[in-house]
């Protein structure tokens, strides 16, 4: 049996080339030659699976029986991105399995590009969980990520017209192989209702809540594999469904429609993901969510606590609860309602273990992305969930008092709940009270949380804060998407050990001068370069030249990241050349990628502004070819991967101050592109780690953007006075890129000339003058290749598993837990 076993799971060629075939027919119920590429695909996948739960399985023994803590990442995005690929390296098969498929006579790249991703975030948060996952189990950290299993992920962008349209994301329609339903694993999450104090048999008072309404949360887990190791930490997403008793009659009796639209209501939770910067609509169903994801998994944690030990002393010491902003700061007062009304616990040691137990990410100090959610919503969704958060704010407030006297001002800011004109629960204060550590995401994003939005909390708990800048997988996006880049790095070190040790690229330094790695090293990015001109030209007509600098800006659409100020560059650049044919430029590409949310005008007029300037250029005889502008439909984590291997350029220009990180600027900078940007976020530090000597700067640092704007920015200043500026506006307003309408873009040229609240147009002159430099500097191949290489070298501290062994030593004080796999 021990033996049949090893073939089922075995790592061989063989082994998975019997497995796969088993697999097709067993599971699809189809030989190789009716066999569609989605057969094959979820052939290939569940080989891949039954090989994670053998390892899953003695991870979770393994765990129990070190008693280690457990982190428990709760995050209402995860941006896992295609699992297939990433696993085949994680497990170490994919040349196995390259080579199973080239017997079988299969085409693999095909069956990798059938994967549809699941698409459960919208952006740098979510996909930074996804990488945190990664990393944890890489760095043999025991973890739970809990989440929603949304049914609609972020839509898929479609271009038409040059517009934005949005499509719903069918993510579930060919299945899952990658998650295991739990159908037993179910946990019940109440709404509405009331609040009740009741004496217990020794005639304690205590509370409890009767809601009226309950839903089901059912736990759907997804194996996460860690580079090189056996450790398999689990992802456990949470479904909404209506419990038994809504099955008609005994629910509502006589009232069989009204039965059948309450289960649709209990459903509808966790359906749809609600894309960022989307104003007030469906607010109720994002706190309906909210409490669903946080209740069924401190329940869950509850139930393994009590299993595990038969008691909740001991808590905090089992886990380490990390909130991924305030998405799931209601945990905050779930955990004290879980420990307090159904554990009986009192209330002094259920906020122990709470405060305990809780930590709390920032990711945004945008004034408009920090929730409040209104008084009058809670009372009537969650009474009770209001009654704690108005007693933890009565000791908090004492205890604001008795530090700093005769200051109720500061009481005023500092409050859970805001006052001022409907009053509103403040999430981030709730979040921060209720946790032993709060952290910013990159070193200015950490000092200006201190300094501006959590200035109070820091003053009262400078001991809570600390900074742990983010990181990216260089599993995913360096080894998976850029293969041949990271063949000739193992190659040349002589060793893959950097793929779990980023920092020993360090090694390869040296090598940066020598003429034959560079030569190498720019046949790999022009291949890749290749690579996406043909996926490009295949969806928008236009091949770009591989010869070309690839100035690549993705990311979400937002005023803040300024792709507009990347596009009035390209009109800049236009208008030279329709000036002076002669004119000597670098041959560029520049490509765009991201969605806006739906409800987000500005950024969707972005997008047309974008798509409207590039069939104006692309068509024009007089360019040549020397500039391209193409947008990449549908940027997403599979379309990301094709692009960061091809860039030359990375655009990271967002106004200093507004970016908490990015991650991006890490995808581009590991795979060899330059970053032109200013010093926001992460940029700062990556600069640092490049050299500032291989790094494009330009604009005004965050203290001068302050400056500024208490001096009162007047950008019809700059309009009149800069020449460049002016005339690239102007030719936008002109109407030339709208078929005449000079109406179509005037929100947006308005909005730049009197309000410009991200400070476009103050920024211009200099980044002109750098993406000048930026074209001299391409003509010198080996100066350019010299920099690209060390670009790479020096991501070491971009790699999340450096960023998950702060988190581990600095903030939740857990030890990695090796597993052994015996056969
Ligand atoms: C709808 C509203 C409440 C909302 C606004 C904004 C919900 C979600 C967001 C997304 C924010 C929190 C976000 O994604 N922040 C990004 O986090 C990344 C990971 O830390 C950073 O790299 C990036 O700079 C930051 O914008």
């Amino acid at each position: 049996a021990a033996a049949d076993e090893r073939t089922r799971t075995g790592l061989s060629k063989e082994a998975l080339s019997r497995a796969f075939l088993d697999n097709l027919f067993y599971l699809q119920g189809r030989s190789l030659d009716v066999a569609t590429d989605n057969n094959l695909y979820q052939a290939a996948a569940f080989t891949v699976r039954d090989r994670l739960l053998e390892r899953w399985i003695r991870s979770a023994h393994v765990y129990k029986e070190q008693n280690a803590r457990t982190v428990c990442y709760l995050s209402a995005e995860f941006l896992l991105g295609p699992h297939l690929a990433n696993n085949l390296i994680n497990l170490g098969i994919i040349e196995a399995a390259r080579a199973a498929g080239d017997e079988l006579d299969l085409d693999f790249e095909q069956i990798l590009e059938s994967e549809e991703e699941p698409g459960l975030g919208n952006g740098g948060l979510g996909r930074l969980a996804a990488c945190y996952m990664d990393s944890l189990a890489t760095t043999q950290i025991p973890a739970i990520g809990y989440g929603i299993r949304y049914e609609f992920g972020i839509f898929d962008q479609v271009i038409v017209d040059g517009w934005q349209v949005e499509k719903g994301d069918t993510w579930l329609r060919n299945g899952n192989p990658w998650e295991i339903p739990r159908p037993k694993l179910a946990f019940p999450v109440g709404f509405g209702g009331y609040s009740e104090e009741y004496a217990d048999e020794y005639g304690v008072v205590r509370h409890r809540w009767r809601p009226e309404l309950q839903i089901n949360g059912v736990a759907y887990d997804t194996p996460i594999m860690g580079y090189g190791v056996n450790n398999v930490n689990l992802l456990r997403l949470w479904r909404s469904e209506a419990p038994e008793s809504f099955n008609f009659g005994a629910f509502n009796v006589g009232d069989y429609y009204g039965a059948v639209h309450a289960k649709i209501g209990a459903e509808t939770i966790s359906k749809v993901l609600y894309p960022n910067d989307e104003p007030e609509a469906g607010k109720e169903l994002r706190l309906k969510q909210q409490f669903f994801f946080v209740s069924c998994s401190l329940q869950d944690m509850i139930r393994l606590q009590l299993r595990n030990t038969g008691t909740l002393e001991h808590f905090s010491e089992k886990f380490a609860v990390q909130l991924n902003d305030t998405h799931p700061a209601l945990a905050v007062a779930e955990l004290m309602r879980l420990l307090m009304d159904e554990h009986l616990m009192g209330w002094e040691q259920a906020w122990t273990i709470t405060r305990n137990t809780c930590h709390f990410t920032n990711h945004t100090l945008l004034p408009e992305a920090l929730e409040t959610w209104p008084v009058e919503l809670f009372e009537r969704l969650l009474p009770r969930h209001l009654e704690i958060i108005y007693a933890i704010n009565q000791r908090f407030l004492d205890e604001v008092r008795v530090r700093f006297l005769n200051d109720e001002a500061r009481v005023a800011r500092m409050s859970l709940i805001d006052e001022g004109g409907g009053r509103k629960v403040r999430m981030a204060h709730l979040a921060a009270v209720g946790s032993r550590a709060i952290n910013g995401v990159a070193e200015l994003h950490s000092e200006l949380l201190k300094s501006t939005v959590m200035k109070d909390f820091n003053d009262l708990w400078p001991e809570r804060f600390h900074n742990v800048t983010n990181g990216v997988t260089p599993r995913r996006f360096m080894v998976v998407s850029n293969p041949e880049l990271a063949a000739l790095i193992t190659e040349t070190c002589g060793n893959d050990r950097w793929v779990s040790d980023l920092e020993s690229l360090r090694d390869l330094e040296p090598h940066a001068e020598d003429h034959a790695l560079q030569q190498r090293w720019r046949a790999v990015k022009t291949n890749a370069k290749r690579e996406l001109s043909d996926w490009l030209g295949a969806r928008t007509g236009y091949a770009p030249d591989p010869e070309s600098l690839f100035d690549v800006q993705a990311k979400r659409f937002h005023e803040y990241k300024r792709q507009h100020l990347n596009l009035l560059h390209i009109i800049w650049l236009y208008e030279q050349i329709k000036q002076n044919a002669n004119t000597d430029l670098t041959p560029r590409t520049f490509i765009f990628g991201g969605k806006a949310a739906p409800g987000y005008f500005m950024a969707k007029l972005m997008i047309k502004l974008i798509n409207a300037v590039g069939e104006v250029i692309n068509k024009d005889p007089q360019v040549n070819g020397t500039l391209r502008v193409l947008f990449m439909p549908d940027f997403n984590v599979k379309n990301g991967q094709r692009l960061y291997p091809a860039a030359d350029l990375s655009e990271q220009i967002s106004l200093a101050g507004k970016e908490a990180s990015g991650t991006g600027n890490m995808k581009f900078s590991m795979n060899g592109a330059l970053t032109i940007g200013t010093l926001d976020g992460a940029n700062i530090e990556i600069r640092d780690e490049v050299g500032h000597e291989n790094f494009f700067l330009f604009g005004m640092t965050a203290t001068e953007v302050q400056q500024r704007q208490e001096a009162g920015y007047q950008p019809w200043e700059y309009y009149q006075r800069n020449e460049q500026l002016r005339s690239a506006i102007d030719l936008i307003a002109s109407g030339l890129f709208s078929h005449g309408d000079a109406e179509l873009f005037r929100p947006l040229t308005e909005n730049l000339i009197h309000h410009d609240p991200f400070m476009v147009l103050a920024d211009f002159e200099d980044y002109r003058e750098r993406q000048q430099e930026v074209d001299r500097a391409y003509r010198d191949a080996h100066h350019w290749d010299r920099m690209s290489i060390l670009n790479t070298t020096r991501m070491g501290k971009f790699s999340s598993d450096r960023s998950i062994r702060d988190y581990a030593q600095r903030i939740w004080q857990v030890e990695p837990t090796p597993v052994e796999v015996h056969d």
